[in-house]
């Protein structure tokens, strides 16, 4: 490579030179040559009269200042220096861009037939030259021009004001956006589309327009995301007392996007995968997906546009705070334990891994090369996490307190985590000092705990100890602030009211010091902890349950998610017992109690079927393989394989009869018939395995009327490897290979097809007339869940899994950098593998960190693992 890209760090943040207060942009679309004219109204800050501006792959048309041209400026590798500027002033600005050319899908692009863009995290700045940074915020105006039979509508942010015809057939648009924004919220659109128009009025009676532009023919797989936004912006105002602040909201599904959405003022551009459902192509999985991105990206009109982030080491600002937003959101909605329990899962999972991984970092980075590297489970998941433990702390009337203080404060500006923690805190009153460190320290902690009753005192101790690892990135830790939930109970499953010095204490411990002791007074008999309820804090909790404890707590806990935890914590159990076994030559075992454990589960008429559904599903290898130093991965496939197993053979007359009670005959997707739509899926999966698996998977696949029973059964009969797969899988592609979209299902099953001719299928696959390297959704269905989720295969001895990925990254690394970035992940933690692995996986690192057009953004991750 060229230059050794040079990392950036939070501590060396600077406010800019100059700033912009208002731009005036105009778009001549043409595929390959399209003019981008910027007149930019430019203030000087400081006493710097040299303006730098970011600018990539332009080409310079013209420089201007006040209408006369320039001279006194030079293009740099990565910009354009413009000297002796006035200390205000007109800049204009034209450069050239070719977006038929743009495969990294990031600036201005063409996604199918249609012009779109995407800016952040620093896509701007592939636009024009530009202060392409979040804490320049200025008021943009801009004119799309555009062939108008090919491209009928032409979009940006904000209000339309104007339009009119050119010569040649074109026509124009003109959008004003009275809201000052960052450039990476900046937005343009343009194509032809089907639209799907509604109106929401907010409480305070503003009518707002709303669009939904799909594909032609795609308008009946439109509605839920229409129904998804009307709940979202009412739920906002009820929960937060937040409403929208514009006449028009826009949102634009593409088939061409790195990533699931974006928040562009007013007018969201969406992967397609998160707007476009039917009960024909989408899974209920896919469904409660929309409604959480369309969520998640329009609240960020208030956290995220509205405040924005002064630097891009404070993301987690606005993705930690829209992500707890969206969450509150979906369990409001739905089913909190089943939301509870599926976020969790992310962070014990990738989360955990993350943290374990050569890219390990705090939710406020210190340093990075790549801004799009830090759009990470941390940043997102535990950054979300984070502002739940506020929230645990402060409760809802004191985090919505902080909320409302926040906004008072920073509304229009761009604020820090820090800004939004002193809200917090000089709202409630509560001392979060000790609570900042979750923002500046990487890494998980693991909390043990020890417990000591007194039956003569009638005292129960409960002994808190935590300590952090160090991590790749940091090695000192300091203790932290762990809002730590508990409860007990006695044998008859009350609860015992939690007494210190004579006192009712709160069920949320403050837990603070590397090691600290609570005594509770005035209990009567040896209690059973339920400890991290809610999972309360995101750290790894080691307590030593006794199986009847945990069988107790799976029926006991008032709790739901604790009684999955339990349940959780059971499975576990074994899950290590069973991986000493095998590595030791021996049979996998399951006792029978912890078997008529989850019989009791199922049986139950209490709980709820997608409740139930969540108990029976055991962790996946990736969760697994994240408890161990040294990743034995042909034993934990073969452990969770046994295990589910054996819960099949002896389970299956109550998966047979729970599975034919559930059926339903018609679908909607209420959240009850979503439940025992999952319920009676688990069931069948667990069936799969039996002897009836054919019949009723063969059965279910031939009748199934929506595609979340049609999908279940397919992967029934993909991880069964049942006689039927073939034909199943034919089927379905011979219907369904015109969407790319709907085939994405198709190649996933394809990628963790668990059969050791995998690999030699997925190349073949390759050739399918859906697919194409150049679509992201197609790159990480098939490709990418191979690597993340097909662990016997892609970690085969003999290497052919790592040199297929190595060959693919060296792909997209000259095409899309940012997909391959994504990818790579799996094999960053090589360390983690025997030396035969090992030595597998480095080569391919060491083959790509050799290439000499390396992108920042493999270039960071692959010199981190090697360094490791
Ligand atoms: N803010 C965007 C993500 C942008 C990713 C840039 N590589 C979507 C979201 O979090 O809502
Ligand atoms: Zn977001």
């Amino acid at each position: 490579m060229a230059q050794t890209p040079q990392a950036k760090h939070r501590k060396d943040y600077k406010q800019p030179s100059h700033t912009i207060t208002d731009i005036e942009l105009t778009f001549d679309l043409h595929d390959t040559a399209t003019t981008v004219t910027a007149v930019s109204y430019v203030k000087q800050l400081g006493n710097e009269t040299t303006l730098n501006l970011d600018g990539e792959g332009l080409k310079l048309e013209a420089v201007k200042v006040d209408g006369a041209d320039w001279h006194e400026y030079t293009e740099l590798d990565a910009g354009l220096e413009i000297r002796d500027l006035p200390a205000e002033c007109e800049l204009t600005i034209v450069t050239l861009i070719n977006p038929e050319a743009n495969t990294a899908l990031e600036g201005l692009y063409k996604s199918g037939g249609a012009f779109c863009t995407q800016c952040e995290a620093e896509g701007f700045r592939r636009i024009t030259y530009y202060l392409d940074r979040p804490d320049v915020l200025a008021k943009y105006t801009t004119t799309v021009i555009a062939d108008k039979q090919q491209y009928p509508f032409l979009l940006s942010n904000g209000n339309r004001i104007e339009e009119g015809m050119t010569d040649n057939g074109r026509h124009w648009v003109k959008w004003q956006d009275p809201h000052p924004k960052p450039s990476y919220l900046f937005a343009l659109v343009a194509g032809d589309f089907d639209v799907r128009r509604d109106e929401y009025q907010t409480q305070s009676g503003r009518k707002v327009a709303l669009e939904i532009f799909v594909d032609k023919g795609n308008l009946d797989r439109a509605n839920h995301a229409m129904v998804s936004l009307i709940n979202a912006m009412k739920w906002d105002e009820e929960r937060f007392d937040l409403e929208y602040d514009l006449d028009i909201y826009m949102v634009v599904a593409v088939d061409f996007f790195n990533m699931g959405a974006m928040e562009n003022k007013g007018l969201n551009v969406f992967n397609s995968k998160y707007v476009l459902a039917n009960n024909q192509t989408a899974t209920d999985t896919d469904y409660l997906g929309i409604e959480s991105v369309i969520g998640h990206e329009y609240f960020h009109n208030w956290t995220g546009n509205r405040v924005t982030c002064r630097d891009w080491f404070q993301l987690s600002l606005k993705e930690g705070l829209t992500v707890f937003r969206d969450q509150e959101f979906s369990s409001d909605l739905g089913s909190r334990a089943v939301n509870r329990i599926n976020n969790v899962r992310i962070i014990r999972g990738p989360q955990f891994a993350e943290d374990a991984s050569p890219m390990s970092h705090p939710i406020r980075p210190e340093q990075v090369i790549e801004m799009n590297n830090f759009y990470t489970v941390t940043v997102y998941e535990k950054g979300s996490e984070v502002i739940r433990m506020m929230h645990t702390l402060l409760g809802e009337e004191g985090f919505q307190k902080g909320m409302k203080l926040y906004f008072e404060r920073h509304d229009g500006t761009a604020a820090t985590c820090e800004d939004f923690v002193s809200a917090m805190e000089d709202a409630s009153g509560i001392d979060l000092k000790q609570f900042r460190l979750w923002y500046s320290q990487s890494g998980t902690p693991t909390v043990t705990v020890s417990s000591d009753y007194d039956a003569q005192a009638k005292t129960y101790a409960l002994t808190v100890e935590q300590v952090t690892e160090p991590t790749q990135d940091q090695k000192e830790k300091q203790p932290l602030h762990i809002p730590f939930d508990i409860e007990l109970y006695e044998k008859d499953g009350k609860v015992i009211e939690l007494q210190c010095n004579g006192k009712p204490v709160h069920h949320v411990l403050d837990v603070k010091e590397a090691k600290q002791t609570f005594v509770f007074e005035n209990v009567a008999e040896q209690p059973i902890p339920s400890l991290l309820r809610e999972f309360s804090a995101p750290v790894k909790l080691v307590y030593d349950y006794q199986d009847d404890e945990l069988t107790f707590l799976m029926v006991h806990s008032r709790n739901e998610f604790a009684r999955w935890d339990a349940g959780q914590m059971l499975l576990a159990k074994y899950i290590r017992s069973n991986v000493e076994q095998v590595q030791n030559g021996k049979a996998v075992e399951l006792p029978e109690a912890v078997i008529d454990a989850f019989r009791g589960v199922l049986l139950s008429d209490e709980l709820e079927p997608a409740f139930i559904a969540e108990m029976l599903s055991l962790p996946n290898h990736n969760e697994v393989s994240g408890w161990y130093k040294t990743v034995d991965v042909d034993a934990i496939a073969t452990v969770l394989k046994a295990i589910k197993q054996q819960l099949a053979d002896n389970l299956a007359d109550e998966f047979g009869a729970t599975y034919h009670t559930l059926k339903q005959t018609e679908y909607t997707i209420e959240h009850a018939a979503i439940g025992k739509r999952a319920l009676r899926n688990v069931c069948l999966s667990y069936l799969a395995l039996t002897d009836q698996g054919e019949a009723l998977v063969k059965a279910q696949y031939d009748s199934a009327n929506n595609m979340t029973d049609t999908m279940a059964a397919m992967s029934a009969a993909n991880s069964a490897q049942l006689a039927c797969r073939a034909s199943i899988m034919e089927d379905y592609s011979n219907k369904w290979k015109h969407d790319g979209l709907v085939m994405d299902k198709w190649f996933i099953l394809q990628g963790t097809n668990p059969a050791s001719d995998a690999l030699a299928n997925i190349k073949a696959t390759m050739n399918h007339e859906a697919f194409s390297l150049k679509n992201p959704n197609r790159t990480r269905s098939l490709v990418g869940s191979f690597f993340a989720n097909n662990a016997v295969n892609f970690h085969a001895k003999s290497g052919e899994g790592y040199r297929f990925a190595g060959e693919i990254l060296r792909e997209l690394n000259s095409s899309n950098p940012q997909v391959a970035s994504r990818l790579i992940d799996p094999l960053l933690k090589f360390r983690r593998y025997d030396e035969e692995r090992q030595a597998l996986i480095k080569k391919e690192l060491e083959t790509l960190k050799g290439l000499d057009n390396l992108a920042n953004d493999l270039y960071e991750k692959v010199t981190k693992a090697l360094e490791g």
